[in-house]
């Protein structure tokens, strides 16, 4: 096998024997063998125009290759099946046609792997966005939401992964990418709180009542709000966990008094927080980690997010298993009172664009006045290396009147210390899931519009911390809009090849982080 698609790859190079996040050679295989098969399809929509179940079925192949959410192989086997008779219906018979063109045939990925390194550079930047800008595409198509020119731009990417071979071509679709995962991410922005209102700030305790609860992990809302319904009057609870914590910002999502809270942190504690957990736990994306014995049988995954030997909610979206179980357990005896990993019983979220920008002329002022001093995005995901309490660390050393605004499951590092308020906003303000880099990249805009400036100029830094492909799309659209000295940690992707590297670092000033005073120094210009 070979995969470097995540943050915490073998030796920092690639994952050969087995994945450090436990995904197994044979996995690594199908996933491979699936995405060669999605190239395929993509391929075949060059002479014949694709379907919504091109589309549908690209995403949901993209999204099963993520890492931390499909573990299952006899799902990929369904899903490599699935892309086979989806090309099957855009080119009936091509499969066994006498004379094949080889136009059609599936992709085979160790091409890419053994390409020369730049060529597989550029190419795995595309693909793992792609990957990532995928899973925003599902998100959203769950709320009923599409866009032509993202579920275009699939076709058009996965082919040039596999039939492109210039340098020249590549590297303007590596920044495509990030172009059309802003269309993208816009789009869920969109289909959230068109659904779901816009988010307010809410304060989100973290005990957890007595008495039956089920616990909700992942990104997906529409997965929330059908089990919010279906537990409705059941004496059962519900708690965010992970990235679900944003949820309680929106308004018809918290209208539900059984939505009581957050437990845990971020995904890569799930081994131990879900251990002794009296509840069952439902994945709705990644991150998945395989579950321990010890809590397995409480583990419920839906959407592409699978294990195998835990049940799995299919598409007709009935929890009565989850809830089943929920009632079996029956919760804590006593109201249990956990706190974040700083100490703090508390946390905040709902800081969105739409609530930062009502504000909007309160934040100009308390810069022009000179009370706030800087803005920090500390934002990113989380993970199981060790250094990554340098964001911990960032954030407490910040200077007292500058504001950290955060999103994604890294802030789990630092979401329920109490730095204090500026003018009356919280100086960490939490806009929400990694999808709502959406948001932040509304706030810079509008910041530099009032200042009559451009992004780069702004006293707005970029400290940002990846794992997955999630983080990949989403450094690729701050590129696109040409954001500047990033710092990136905890360690660079193995993915990009020194020649690569070298020309994000020129063009883009990327740079790897080193240490929070050294960061902060620079970045404050001290
Ligand atoms: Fe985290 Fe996992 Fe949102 Fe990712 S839970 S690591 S970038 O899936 O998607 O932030
Ligand atoms: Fe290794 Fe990450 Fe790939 Fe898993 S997803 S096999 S840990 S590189």
């Amino acid at each position: 096998m070979f995969c470097y698609q995540c943050e915490q790859t073998a030796g920092c190079t690639g994952c050969t024997q087995s994945g450090v996040c436990g995904k197994s050679a044979d996995t690594a295989r199908l996933q491979d063998e699936l995405t060669g098969a999605l190239i395929g399809l993509a391929r075949a929509t060059e002479s014949n125009p694709a379907t919504q179940n091109t589309y549908q079925t690209i995403i949901e192949g993209l999204f099963t290759t993520i890492t931390n959410v499909s573990f299952d192989d006899d799902a990929i086997i369904r899903q490599i099946e699935k892309t086979h008779a989806a090309k099957e219906e855009l080119v009936p018979g091509c499969g066994s046609c006498g004379a094949p063109c080889g136009k059609t045939e599936d992709y085979d990925m160790q091409q890419l792997w053994n390409d020369n390194e730049d060529i597989r550079s550029l190419k795995s930047l595309i693909l793992f966005g792609l990957r990532g800008m995928a899973a925003y595409a599902y998100h959203a198509q769950m709320l009923g939401y599409q866009d032509d020119e993202v579920n275009d731009f699939f076709c058009e990417g996965l082919f040039k992964v596999g039939y492109e071979n210039t340098m020249e071509e590549l590297l303007p679709t590596v920044l495509k990418v990030g172009e059309i995962n802003l269309k993208c991410m816009a789009l869920l922005d969109k289909a959230n709180t068109e659904s779901y209102g816009t988010p307010t700030p809410a304060v989100v305790p973290l005990t957890v009542e007595k008495g039956p609860f089920i616990v909700v992990t992942g990104h997906d809302l529409k997965d929330l709000e059908l089990l919010l319904e279906q537990t409705k009057d059941k004496g059962i609870n519900i708690y965010t966990h992970g990235e679900m914590l944003p949820a309680h910002a929106y308004p018809k999502l918290k209208k539900y008094p059984h939505l009581k809270g957050n437990f845990g942190t971020a995904w890569q504690n799930q081994q131990k927080e879900f251990a002794n957990l009296p509840a069952p736990a439902l994945f709705t994306t990644n991150c998945l980690m395989p579950p321990k014995a010890s809590y397995a049988d409480r583990v419920f995954t839906t959407e592409v997010v699978a294990f195998p030997d835990t049940v799995h909610i299919g598409e007709d979206k009935d929890f009565t298993p989850v809830i089943e179980k929920a009632l079996e357990l029956g919760g804590f005896a006593e109201d249990m009172e956990f706190t974040g990993i700083n100490g703090g019983n508390k946390v905040q979220t709902g800081f969105g664009h739409g609530t930062i920008l009502s504000v909007a002329d309160k934040v100009v002022e308390a810069v022009k006045a000179g009370d706030i001093s800087h803005f920090f995005l500390v934002a990113g995901c989380d993970g199981a290396r060790p250094g990554r309490n340098y964001y911990t660390e960032f954030v407490k050393q910040t200077p007292k009147d500058s504001i950290i605004l955060t999103l994604a499951c890294g802030k789990y590092r630092f979401n329920d210390l109490d730095l204090g308020e500026i003018g009356g906003l919280p100086r960490i303000m939490d806009m929400g899931q990694c999808n709502d880099a959406y948001g932040a990249i509304q706030v810079a805009v509008a910041l530099a519009d009032a200042f009559g400036c451009g992004v780069n100029d702004l006293p707005l830094s970029f400290v940002l911390s990846w794992y997955e492909q999630k983080a990949v799309c989403i450094l690729l659209t701050l590129l696109h809009l040409g954001i500047k000295n990033i710092r990136l940690g905890p360690s660079l992707p193995a993915f990009l090849s020194p020649n690569i590297l070298n020309f994000l670092v020129e063009n883009y000033g990327i740079a790897p982080i080193t240490t929070p005073e050294e960061d902060l120094k620079a970045l404050l210009g001290k």
